[in-house]
């Protein structure tokens, strides 16, 4: 059995570990905030050995949330973006990271996921925030998003992240609750190659 200084000290361990998990982490949502998201990519990157991993990334903005605060109200609006940071984390794998990078934006790392999966998912998860039921039976609310892939799309984050928003941005341009990846690569079949 544990003496008094035995439990003290795992009581002190389980704070600190507690403590760190709470650095770095916004408020509203519990997500990891741009700051150490973006760190711990970093890390994943130096770690990942090119040419033989990928890491997908997903970005992701709530559509016309503009509207849905002037119609329900900011409380209301920082409930649905708790409920939409909540469902985000429960759908993805514990290796994925989440981060609530914005005000109403998201961005979600999979590591050693290739970018046609990662769009899938993405889509997944589009589909799942819009079967919440937030926001109004006129007016439901949703979100668009864009995937893009290291080192497909870039040799940075930056670069990533700047193509997946393209891809949010076209995504946004053809009407909103969408999720837009890169194009798939047609497959040559041996009559194309003239075989
Ligand atoms: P779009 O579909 O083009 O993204 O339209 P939008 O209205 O979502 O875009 P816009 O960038 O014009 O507005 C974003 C809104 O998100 C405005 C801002 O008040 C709201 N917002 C950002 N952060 C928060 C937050 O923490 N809580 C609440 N309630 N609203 C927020
Ligand atoms: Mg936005
Ligand atoms: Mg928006």
């Amino acid at each position: 059995m544990l003496g008094g200084h035995g439990v003290a000290t795992i009581a002190i361990a389980l704070w600190a570990r507690h403590l760190r998990l709470m650095v770095g982490t916004d408020q509203l949502t519990g997500l990891l905030q741009r700051r150490p998201f973006y760190e711990r990519i970093e890390e994943e990157l130096q770690r990942a050995d090119i040419g033989r991993t990928t890491l997908s990334i997903a970005i992701f903005d709530v559509d016309e949330f503009k509207r849905f605060n002037d119609q329900l109200g900011h409380l209301e609006g920082d409930r649905a973006l708790q409920r939409i940071g909540e469902q985000l984390r429960k759908a993805v794998r514990t290796t994925d990271l989440v981060s609530r990078y914005g005000g109403e934006e998201f961005v979600i790392a999979f590591p050693r996921m290739d970018v046609q999966l990662a769009t899938r998912r993405a889509e997944a998860l589009r589909a799942e925030i819009a079967a919440l039921g937030l926001g109004t039976e006129d007016a439901p609310l949703t979100i668009s998003g864009g995937v893009a892939s290291w080192p497909a799309d870039g040799t940075t984050f930056e670069e990533v992240l700047r193509r997946a928003d393209e891809r949010l941005y076209g995504a946004k341009a053809a009407g909103r609750n969408l999720v837009i990846g890169p194009r798939p690569v047609p497959l040559r079949s041996a009559s194309d190659a003239g075989v």
